[in-house]
């Protein structure tokens, strides 16, 4: 059954079987201190914001039935996927695949390549390892999302101006329709935050909608599974 949840620049119309939940990079790297993000000479106290709200719609999701998908950015320890642009980023030996107190920066496998305990992913509940900023780029995500025949996302994540707004501008292209959920987005700059979300909704919506977690999971609940919606 088709929803609506209130949204800039207008209302979003979904149906929760062909809707999407994909939670970006709720990682350790970014999120807590030595990883990649402080590492870049950020602040990563500054997306803590994100995870409640993050924790808010990951609920309404699984309890609606909906498909919940989770991202991780990192390379193979090998950095043979990882170009020597991305590499070269921040100071020498705080880059990716230099060793940190979380691990291997940014590396699969090592503990601050892993999301963030309080977001963990649940059983059946897929997770793209994605080499770049967008979820798209070099994974596996589109046809997964083919195959179940989702057609609207709704994104959460960190950062916003960074891999949230590359991947909803990917699926944007791909013919997805992409709710962001501005609470449940962060970035370690807090004025970037704002305008990329901003960016998304103005000129009509030109690449997605904007909304939040109240709104989401307050729209989300009549769908819970087993209820009649
Ligand atoms: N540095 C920054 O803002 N973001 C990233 O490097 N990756 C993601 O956004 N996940």
């Amino acid at each position: 059954m088709a929803a609506v949840i209130p949204a800039d620049p207008a209302p979003f119309a979904f149906t929760p079987a062909r809707s999407a939940l994909v939670v970006i990079d709720m990682q350790r790297d970014f999120l807590e201190p030595g990883g990649f993000g402080e590492s870049l000479g950020n602040d990563v106290s500054l997306l803590a914001s994100a995870i409640a709200p993050c924790q808010a719609v990951l609920a309404a999701a699984r309890a609606a039935g909906m498909l919940v998908i989770h991202t991780r950015e990192g390379h193979r320890p090998d950095l043979s996927d990882a170009p020597p642009a991305k590499v070269e980023r921040g100071p020498p030996g705080m880059r990716i695949g230099d060793p940190g107190p979380m691990g291997r920066i940014l590396i699969r496998g090592e503990p601050g390549h892993d999301i963030i305990t309080a977001l963990a992913p649940i059983a059946g509940e897929p997770v793209i390892d994605k080499p770049g900023k967008g979820a798209f780029y070099a994974t596996e995500l589109e046809p997964m999302l083919r195959h179940r025949g989702i057609e609207a996302l709704f994104v959460a994540g960190v950062t916003t101006e960074v891999c949230v707004h590359t991947t909803v501008r990917e699926a944007n292209d791909r013919g997805f329709r992409c709710l962001v959920i501005a609470d449940a987005c962060a970035s370690y700059f807090p004025q970037f935050h704002a305008t990329a979300l901003a960016m998304i909704a103005a000129q009509g919506g030109i690449f997605g909608w904007v909304s939040d977690s109240t709104r989401i999971a307050a729209a989300l609940n009549p769908h819970r599974e087993g209820k009649a919606a």
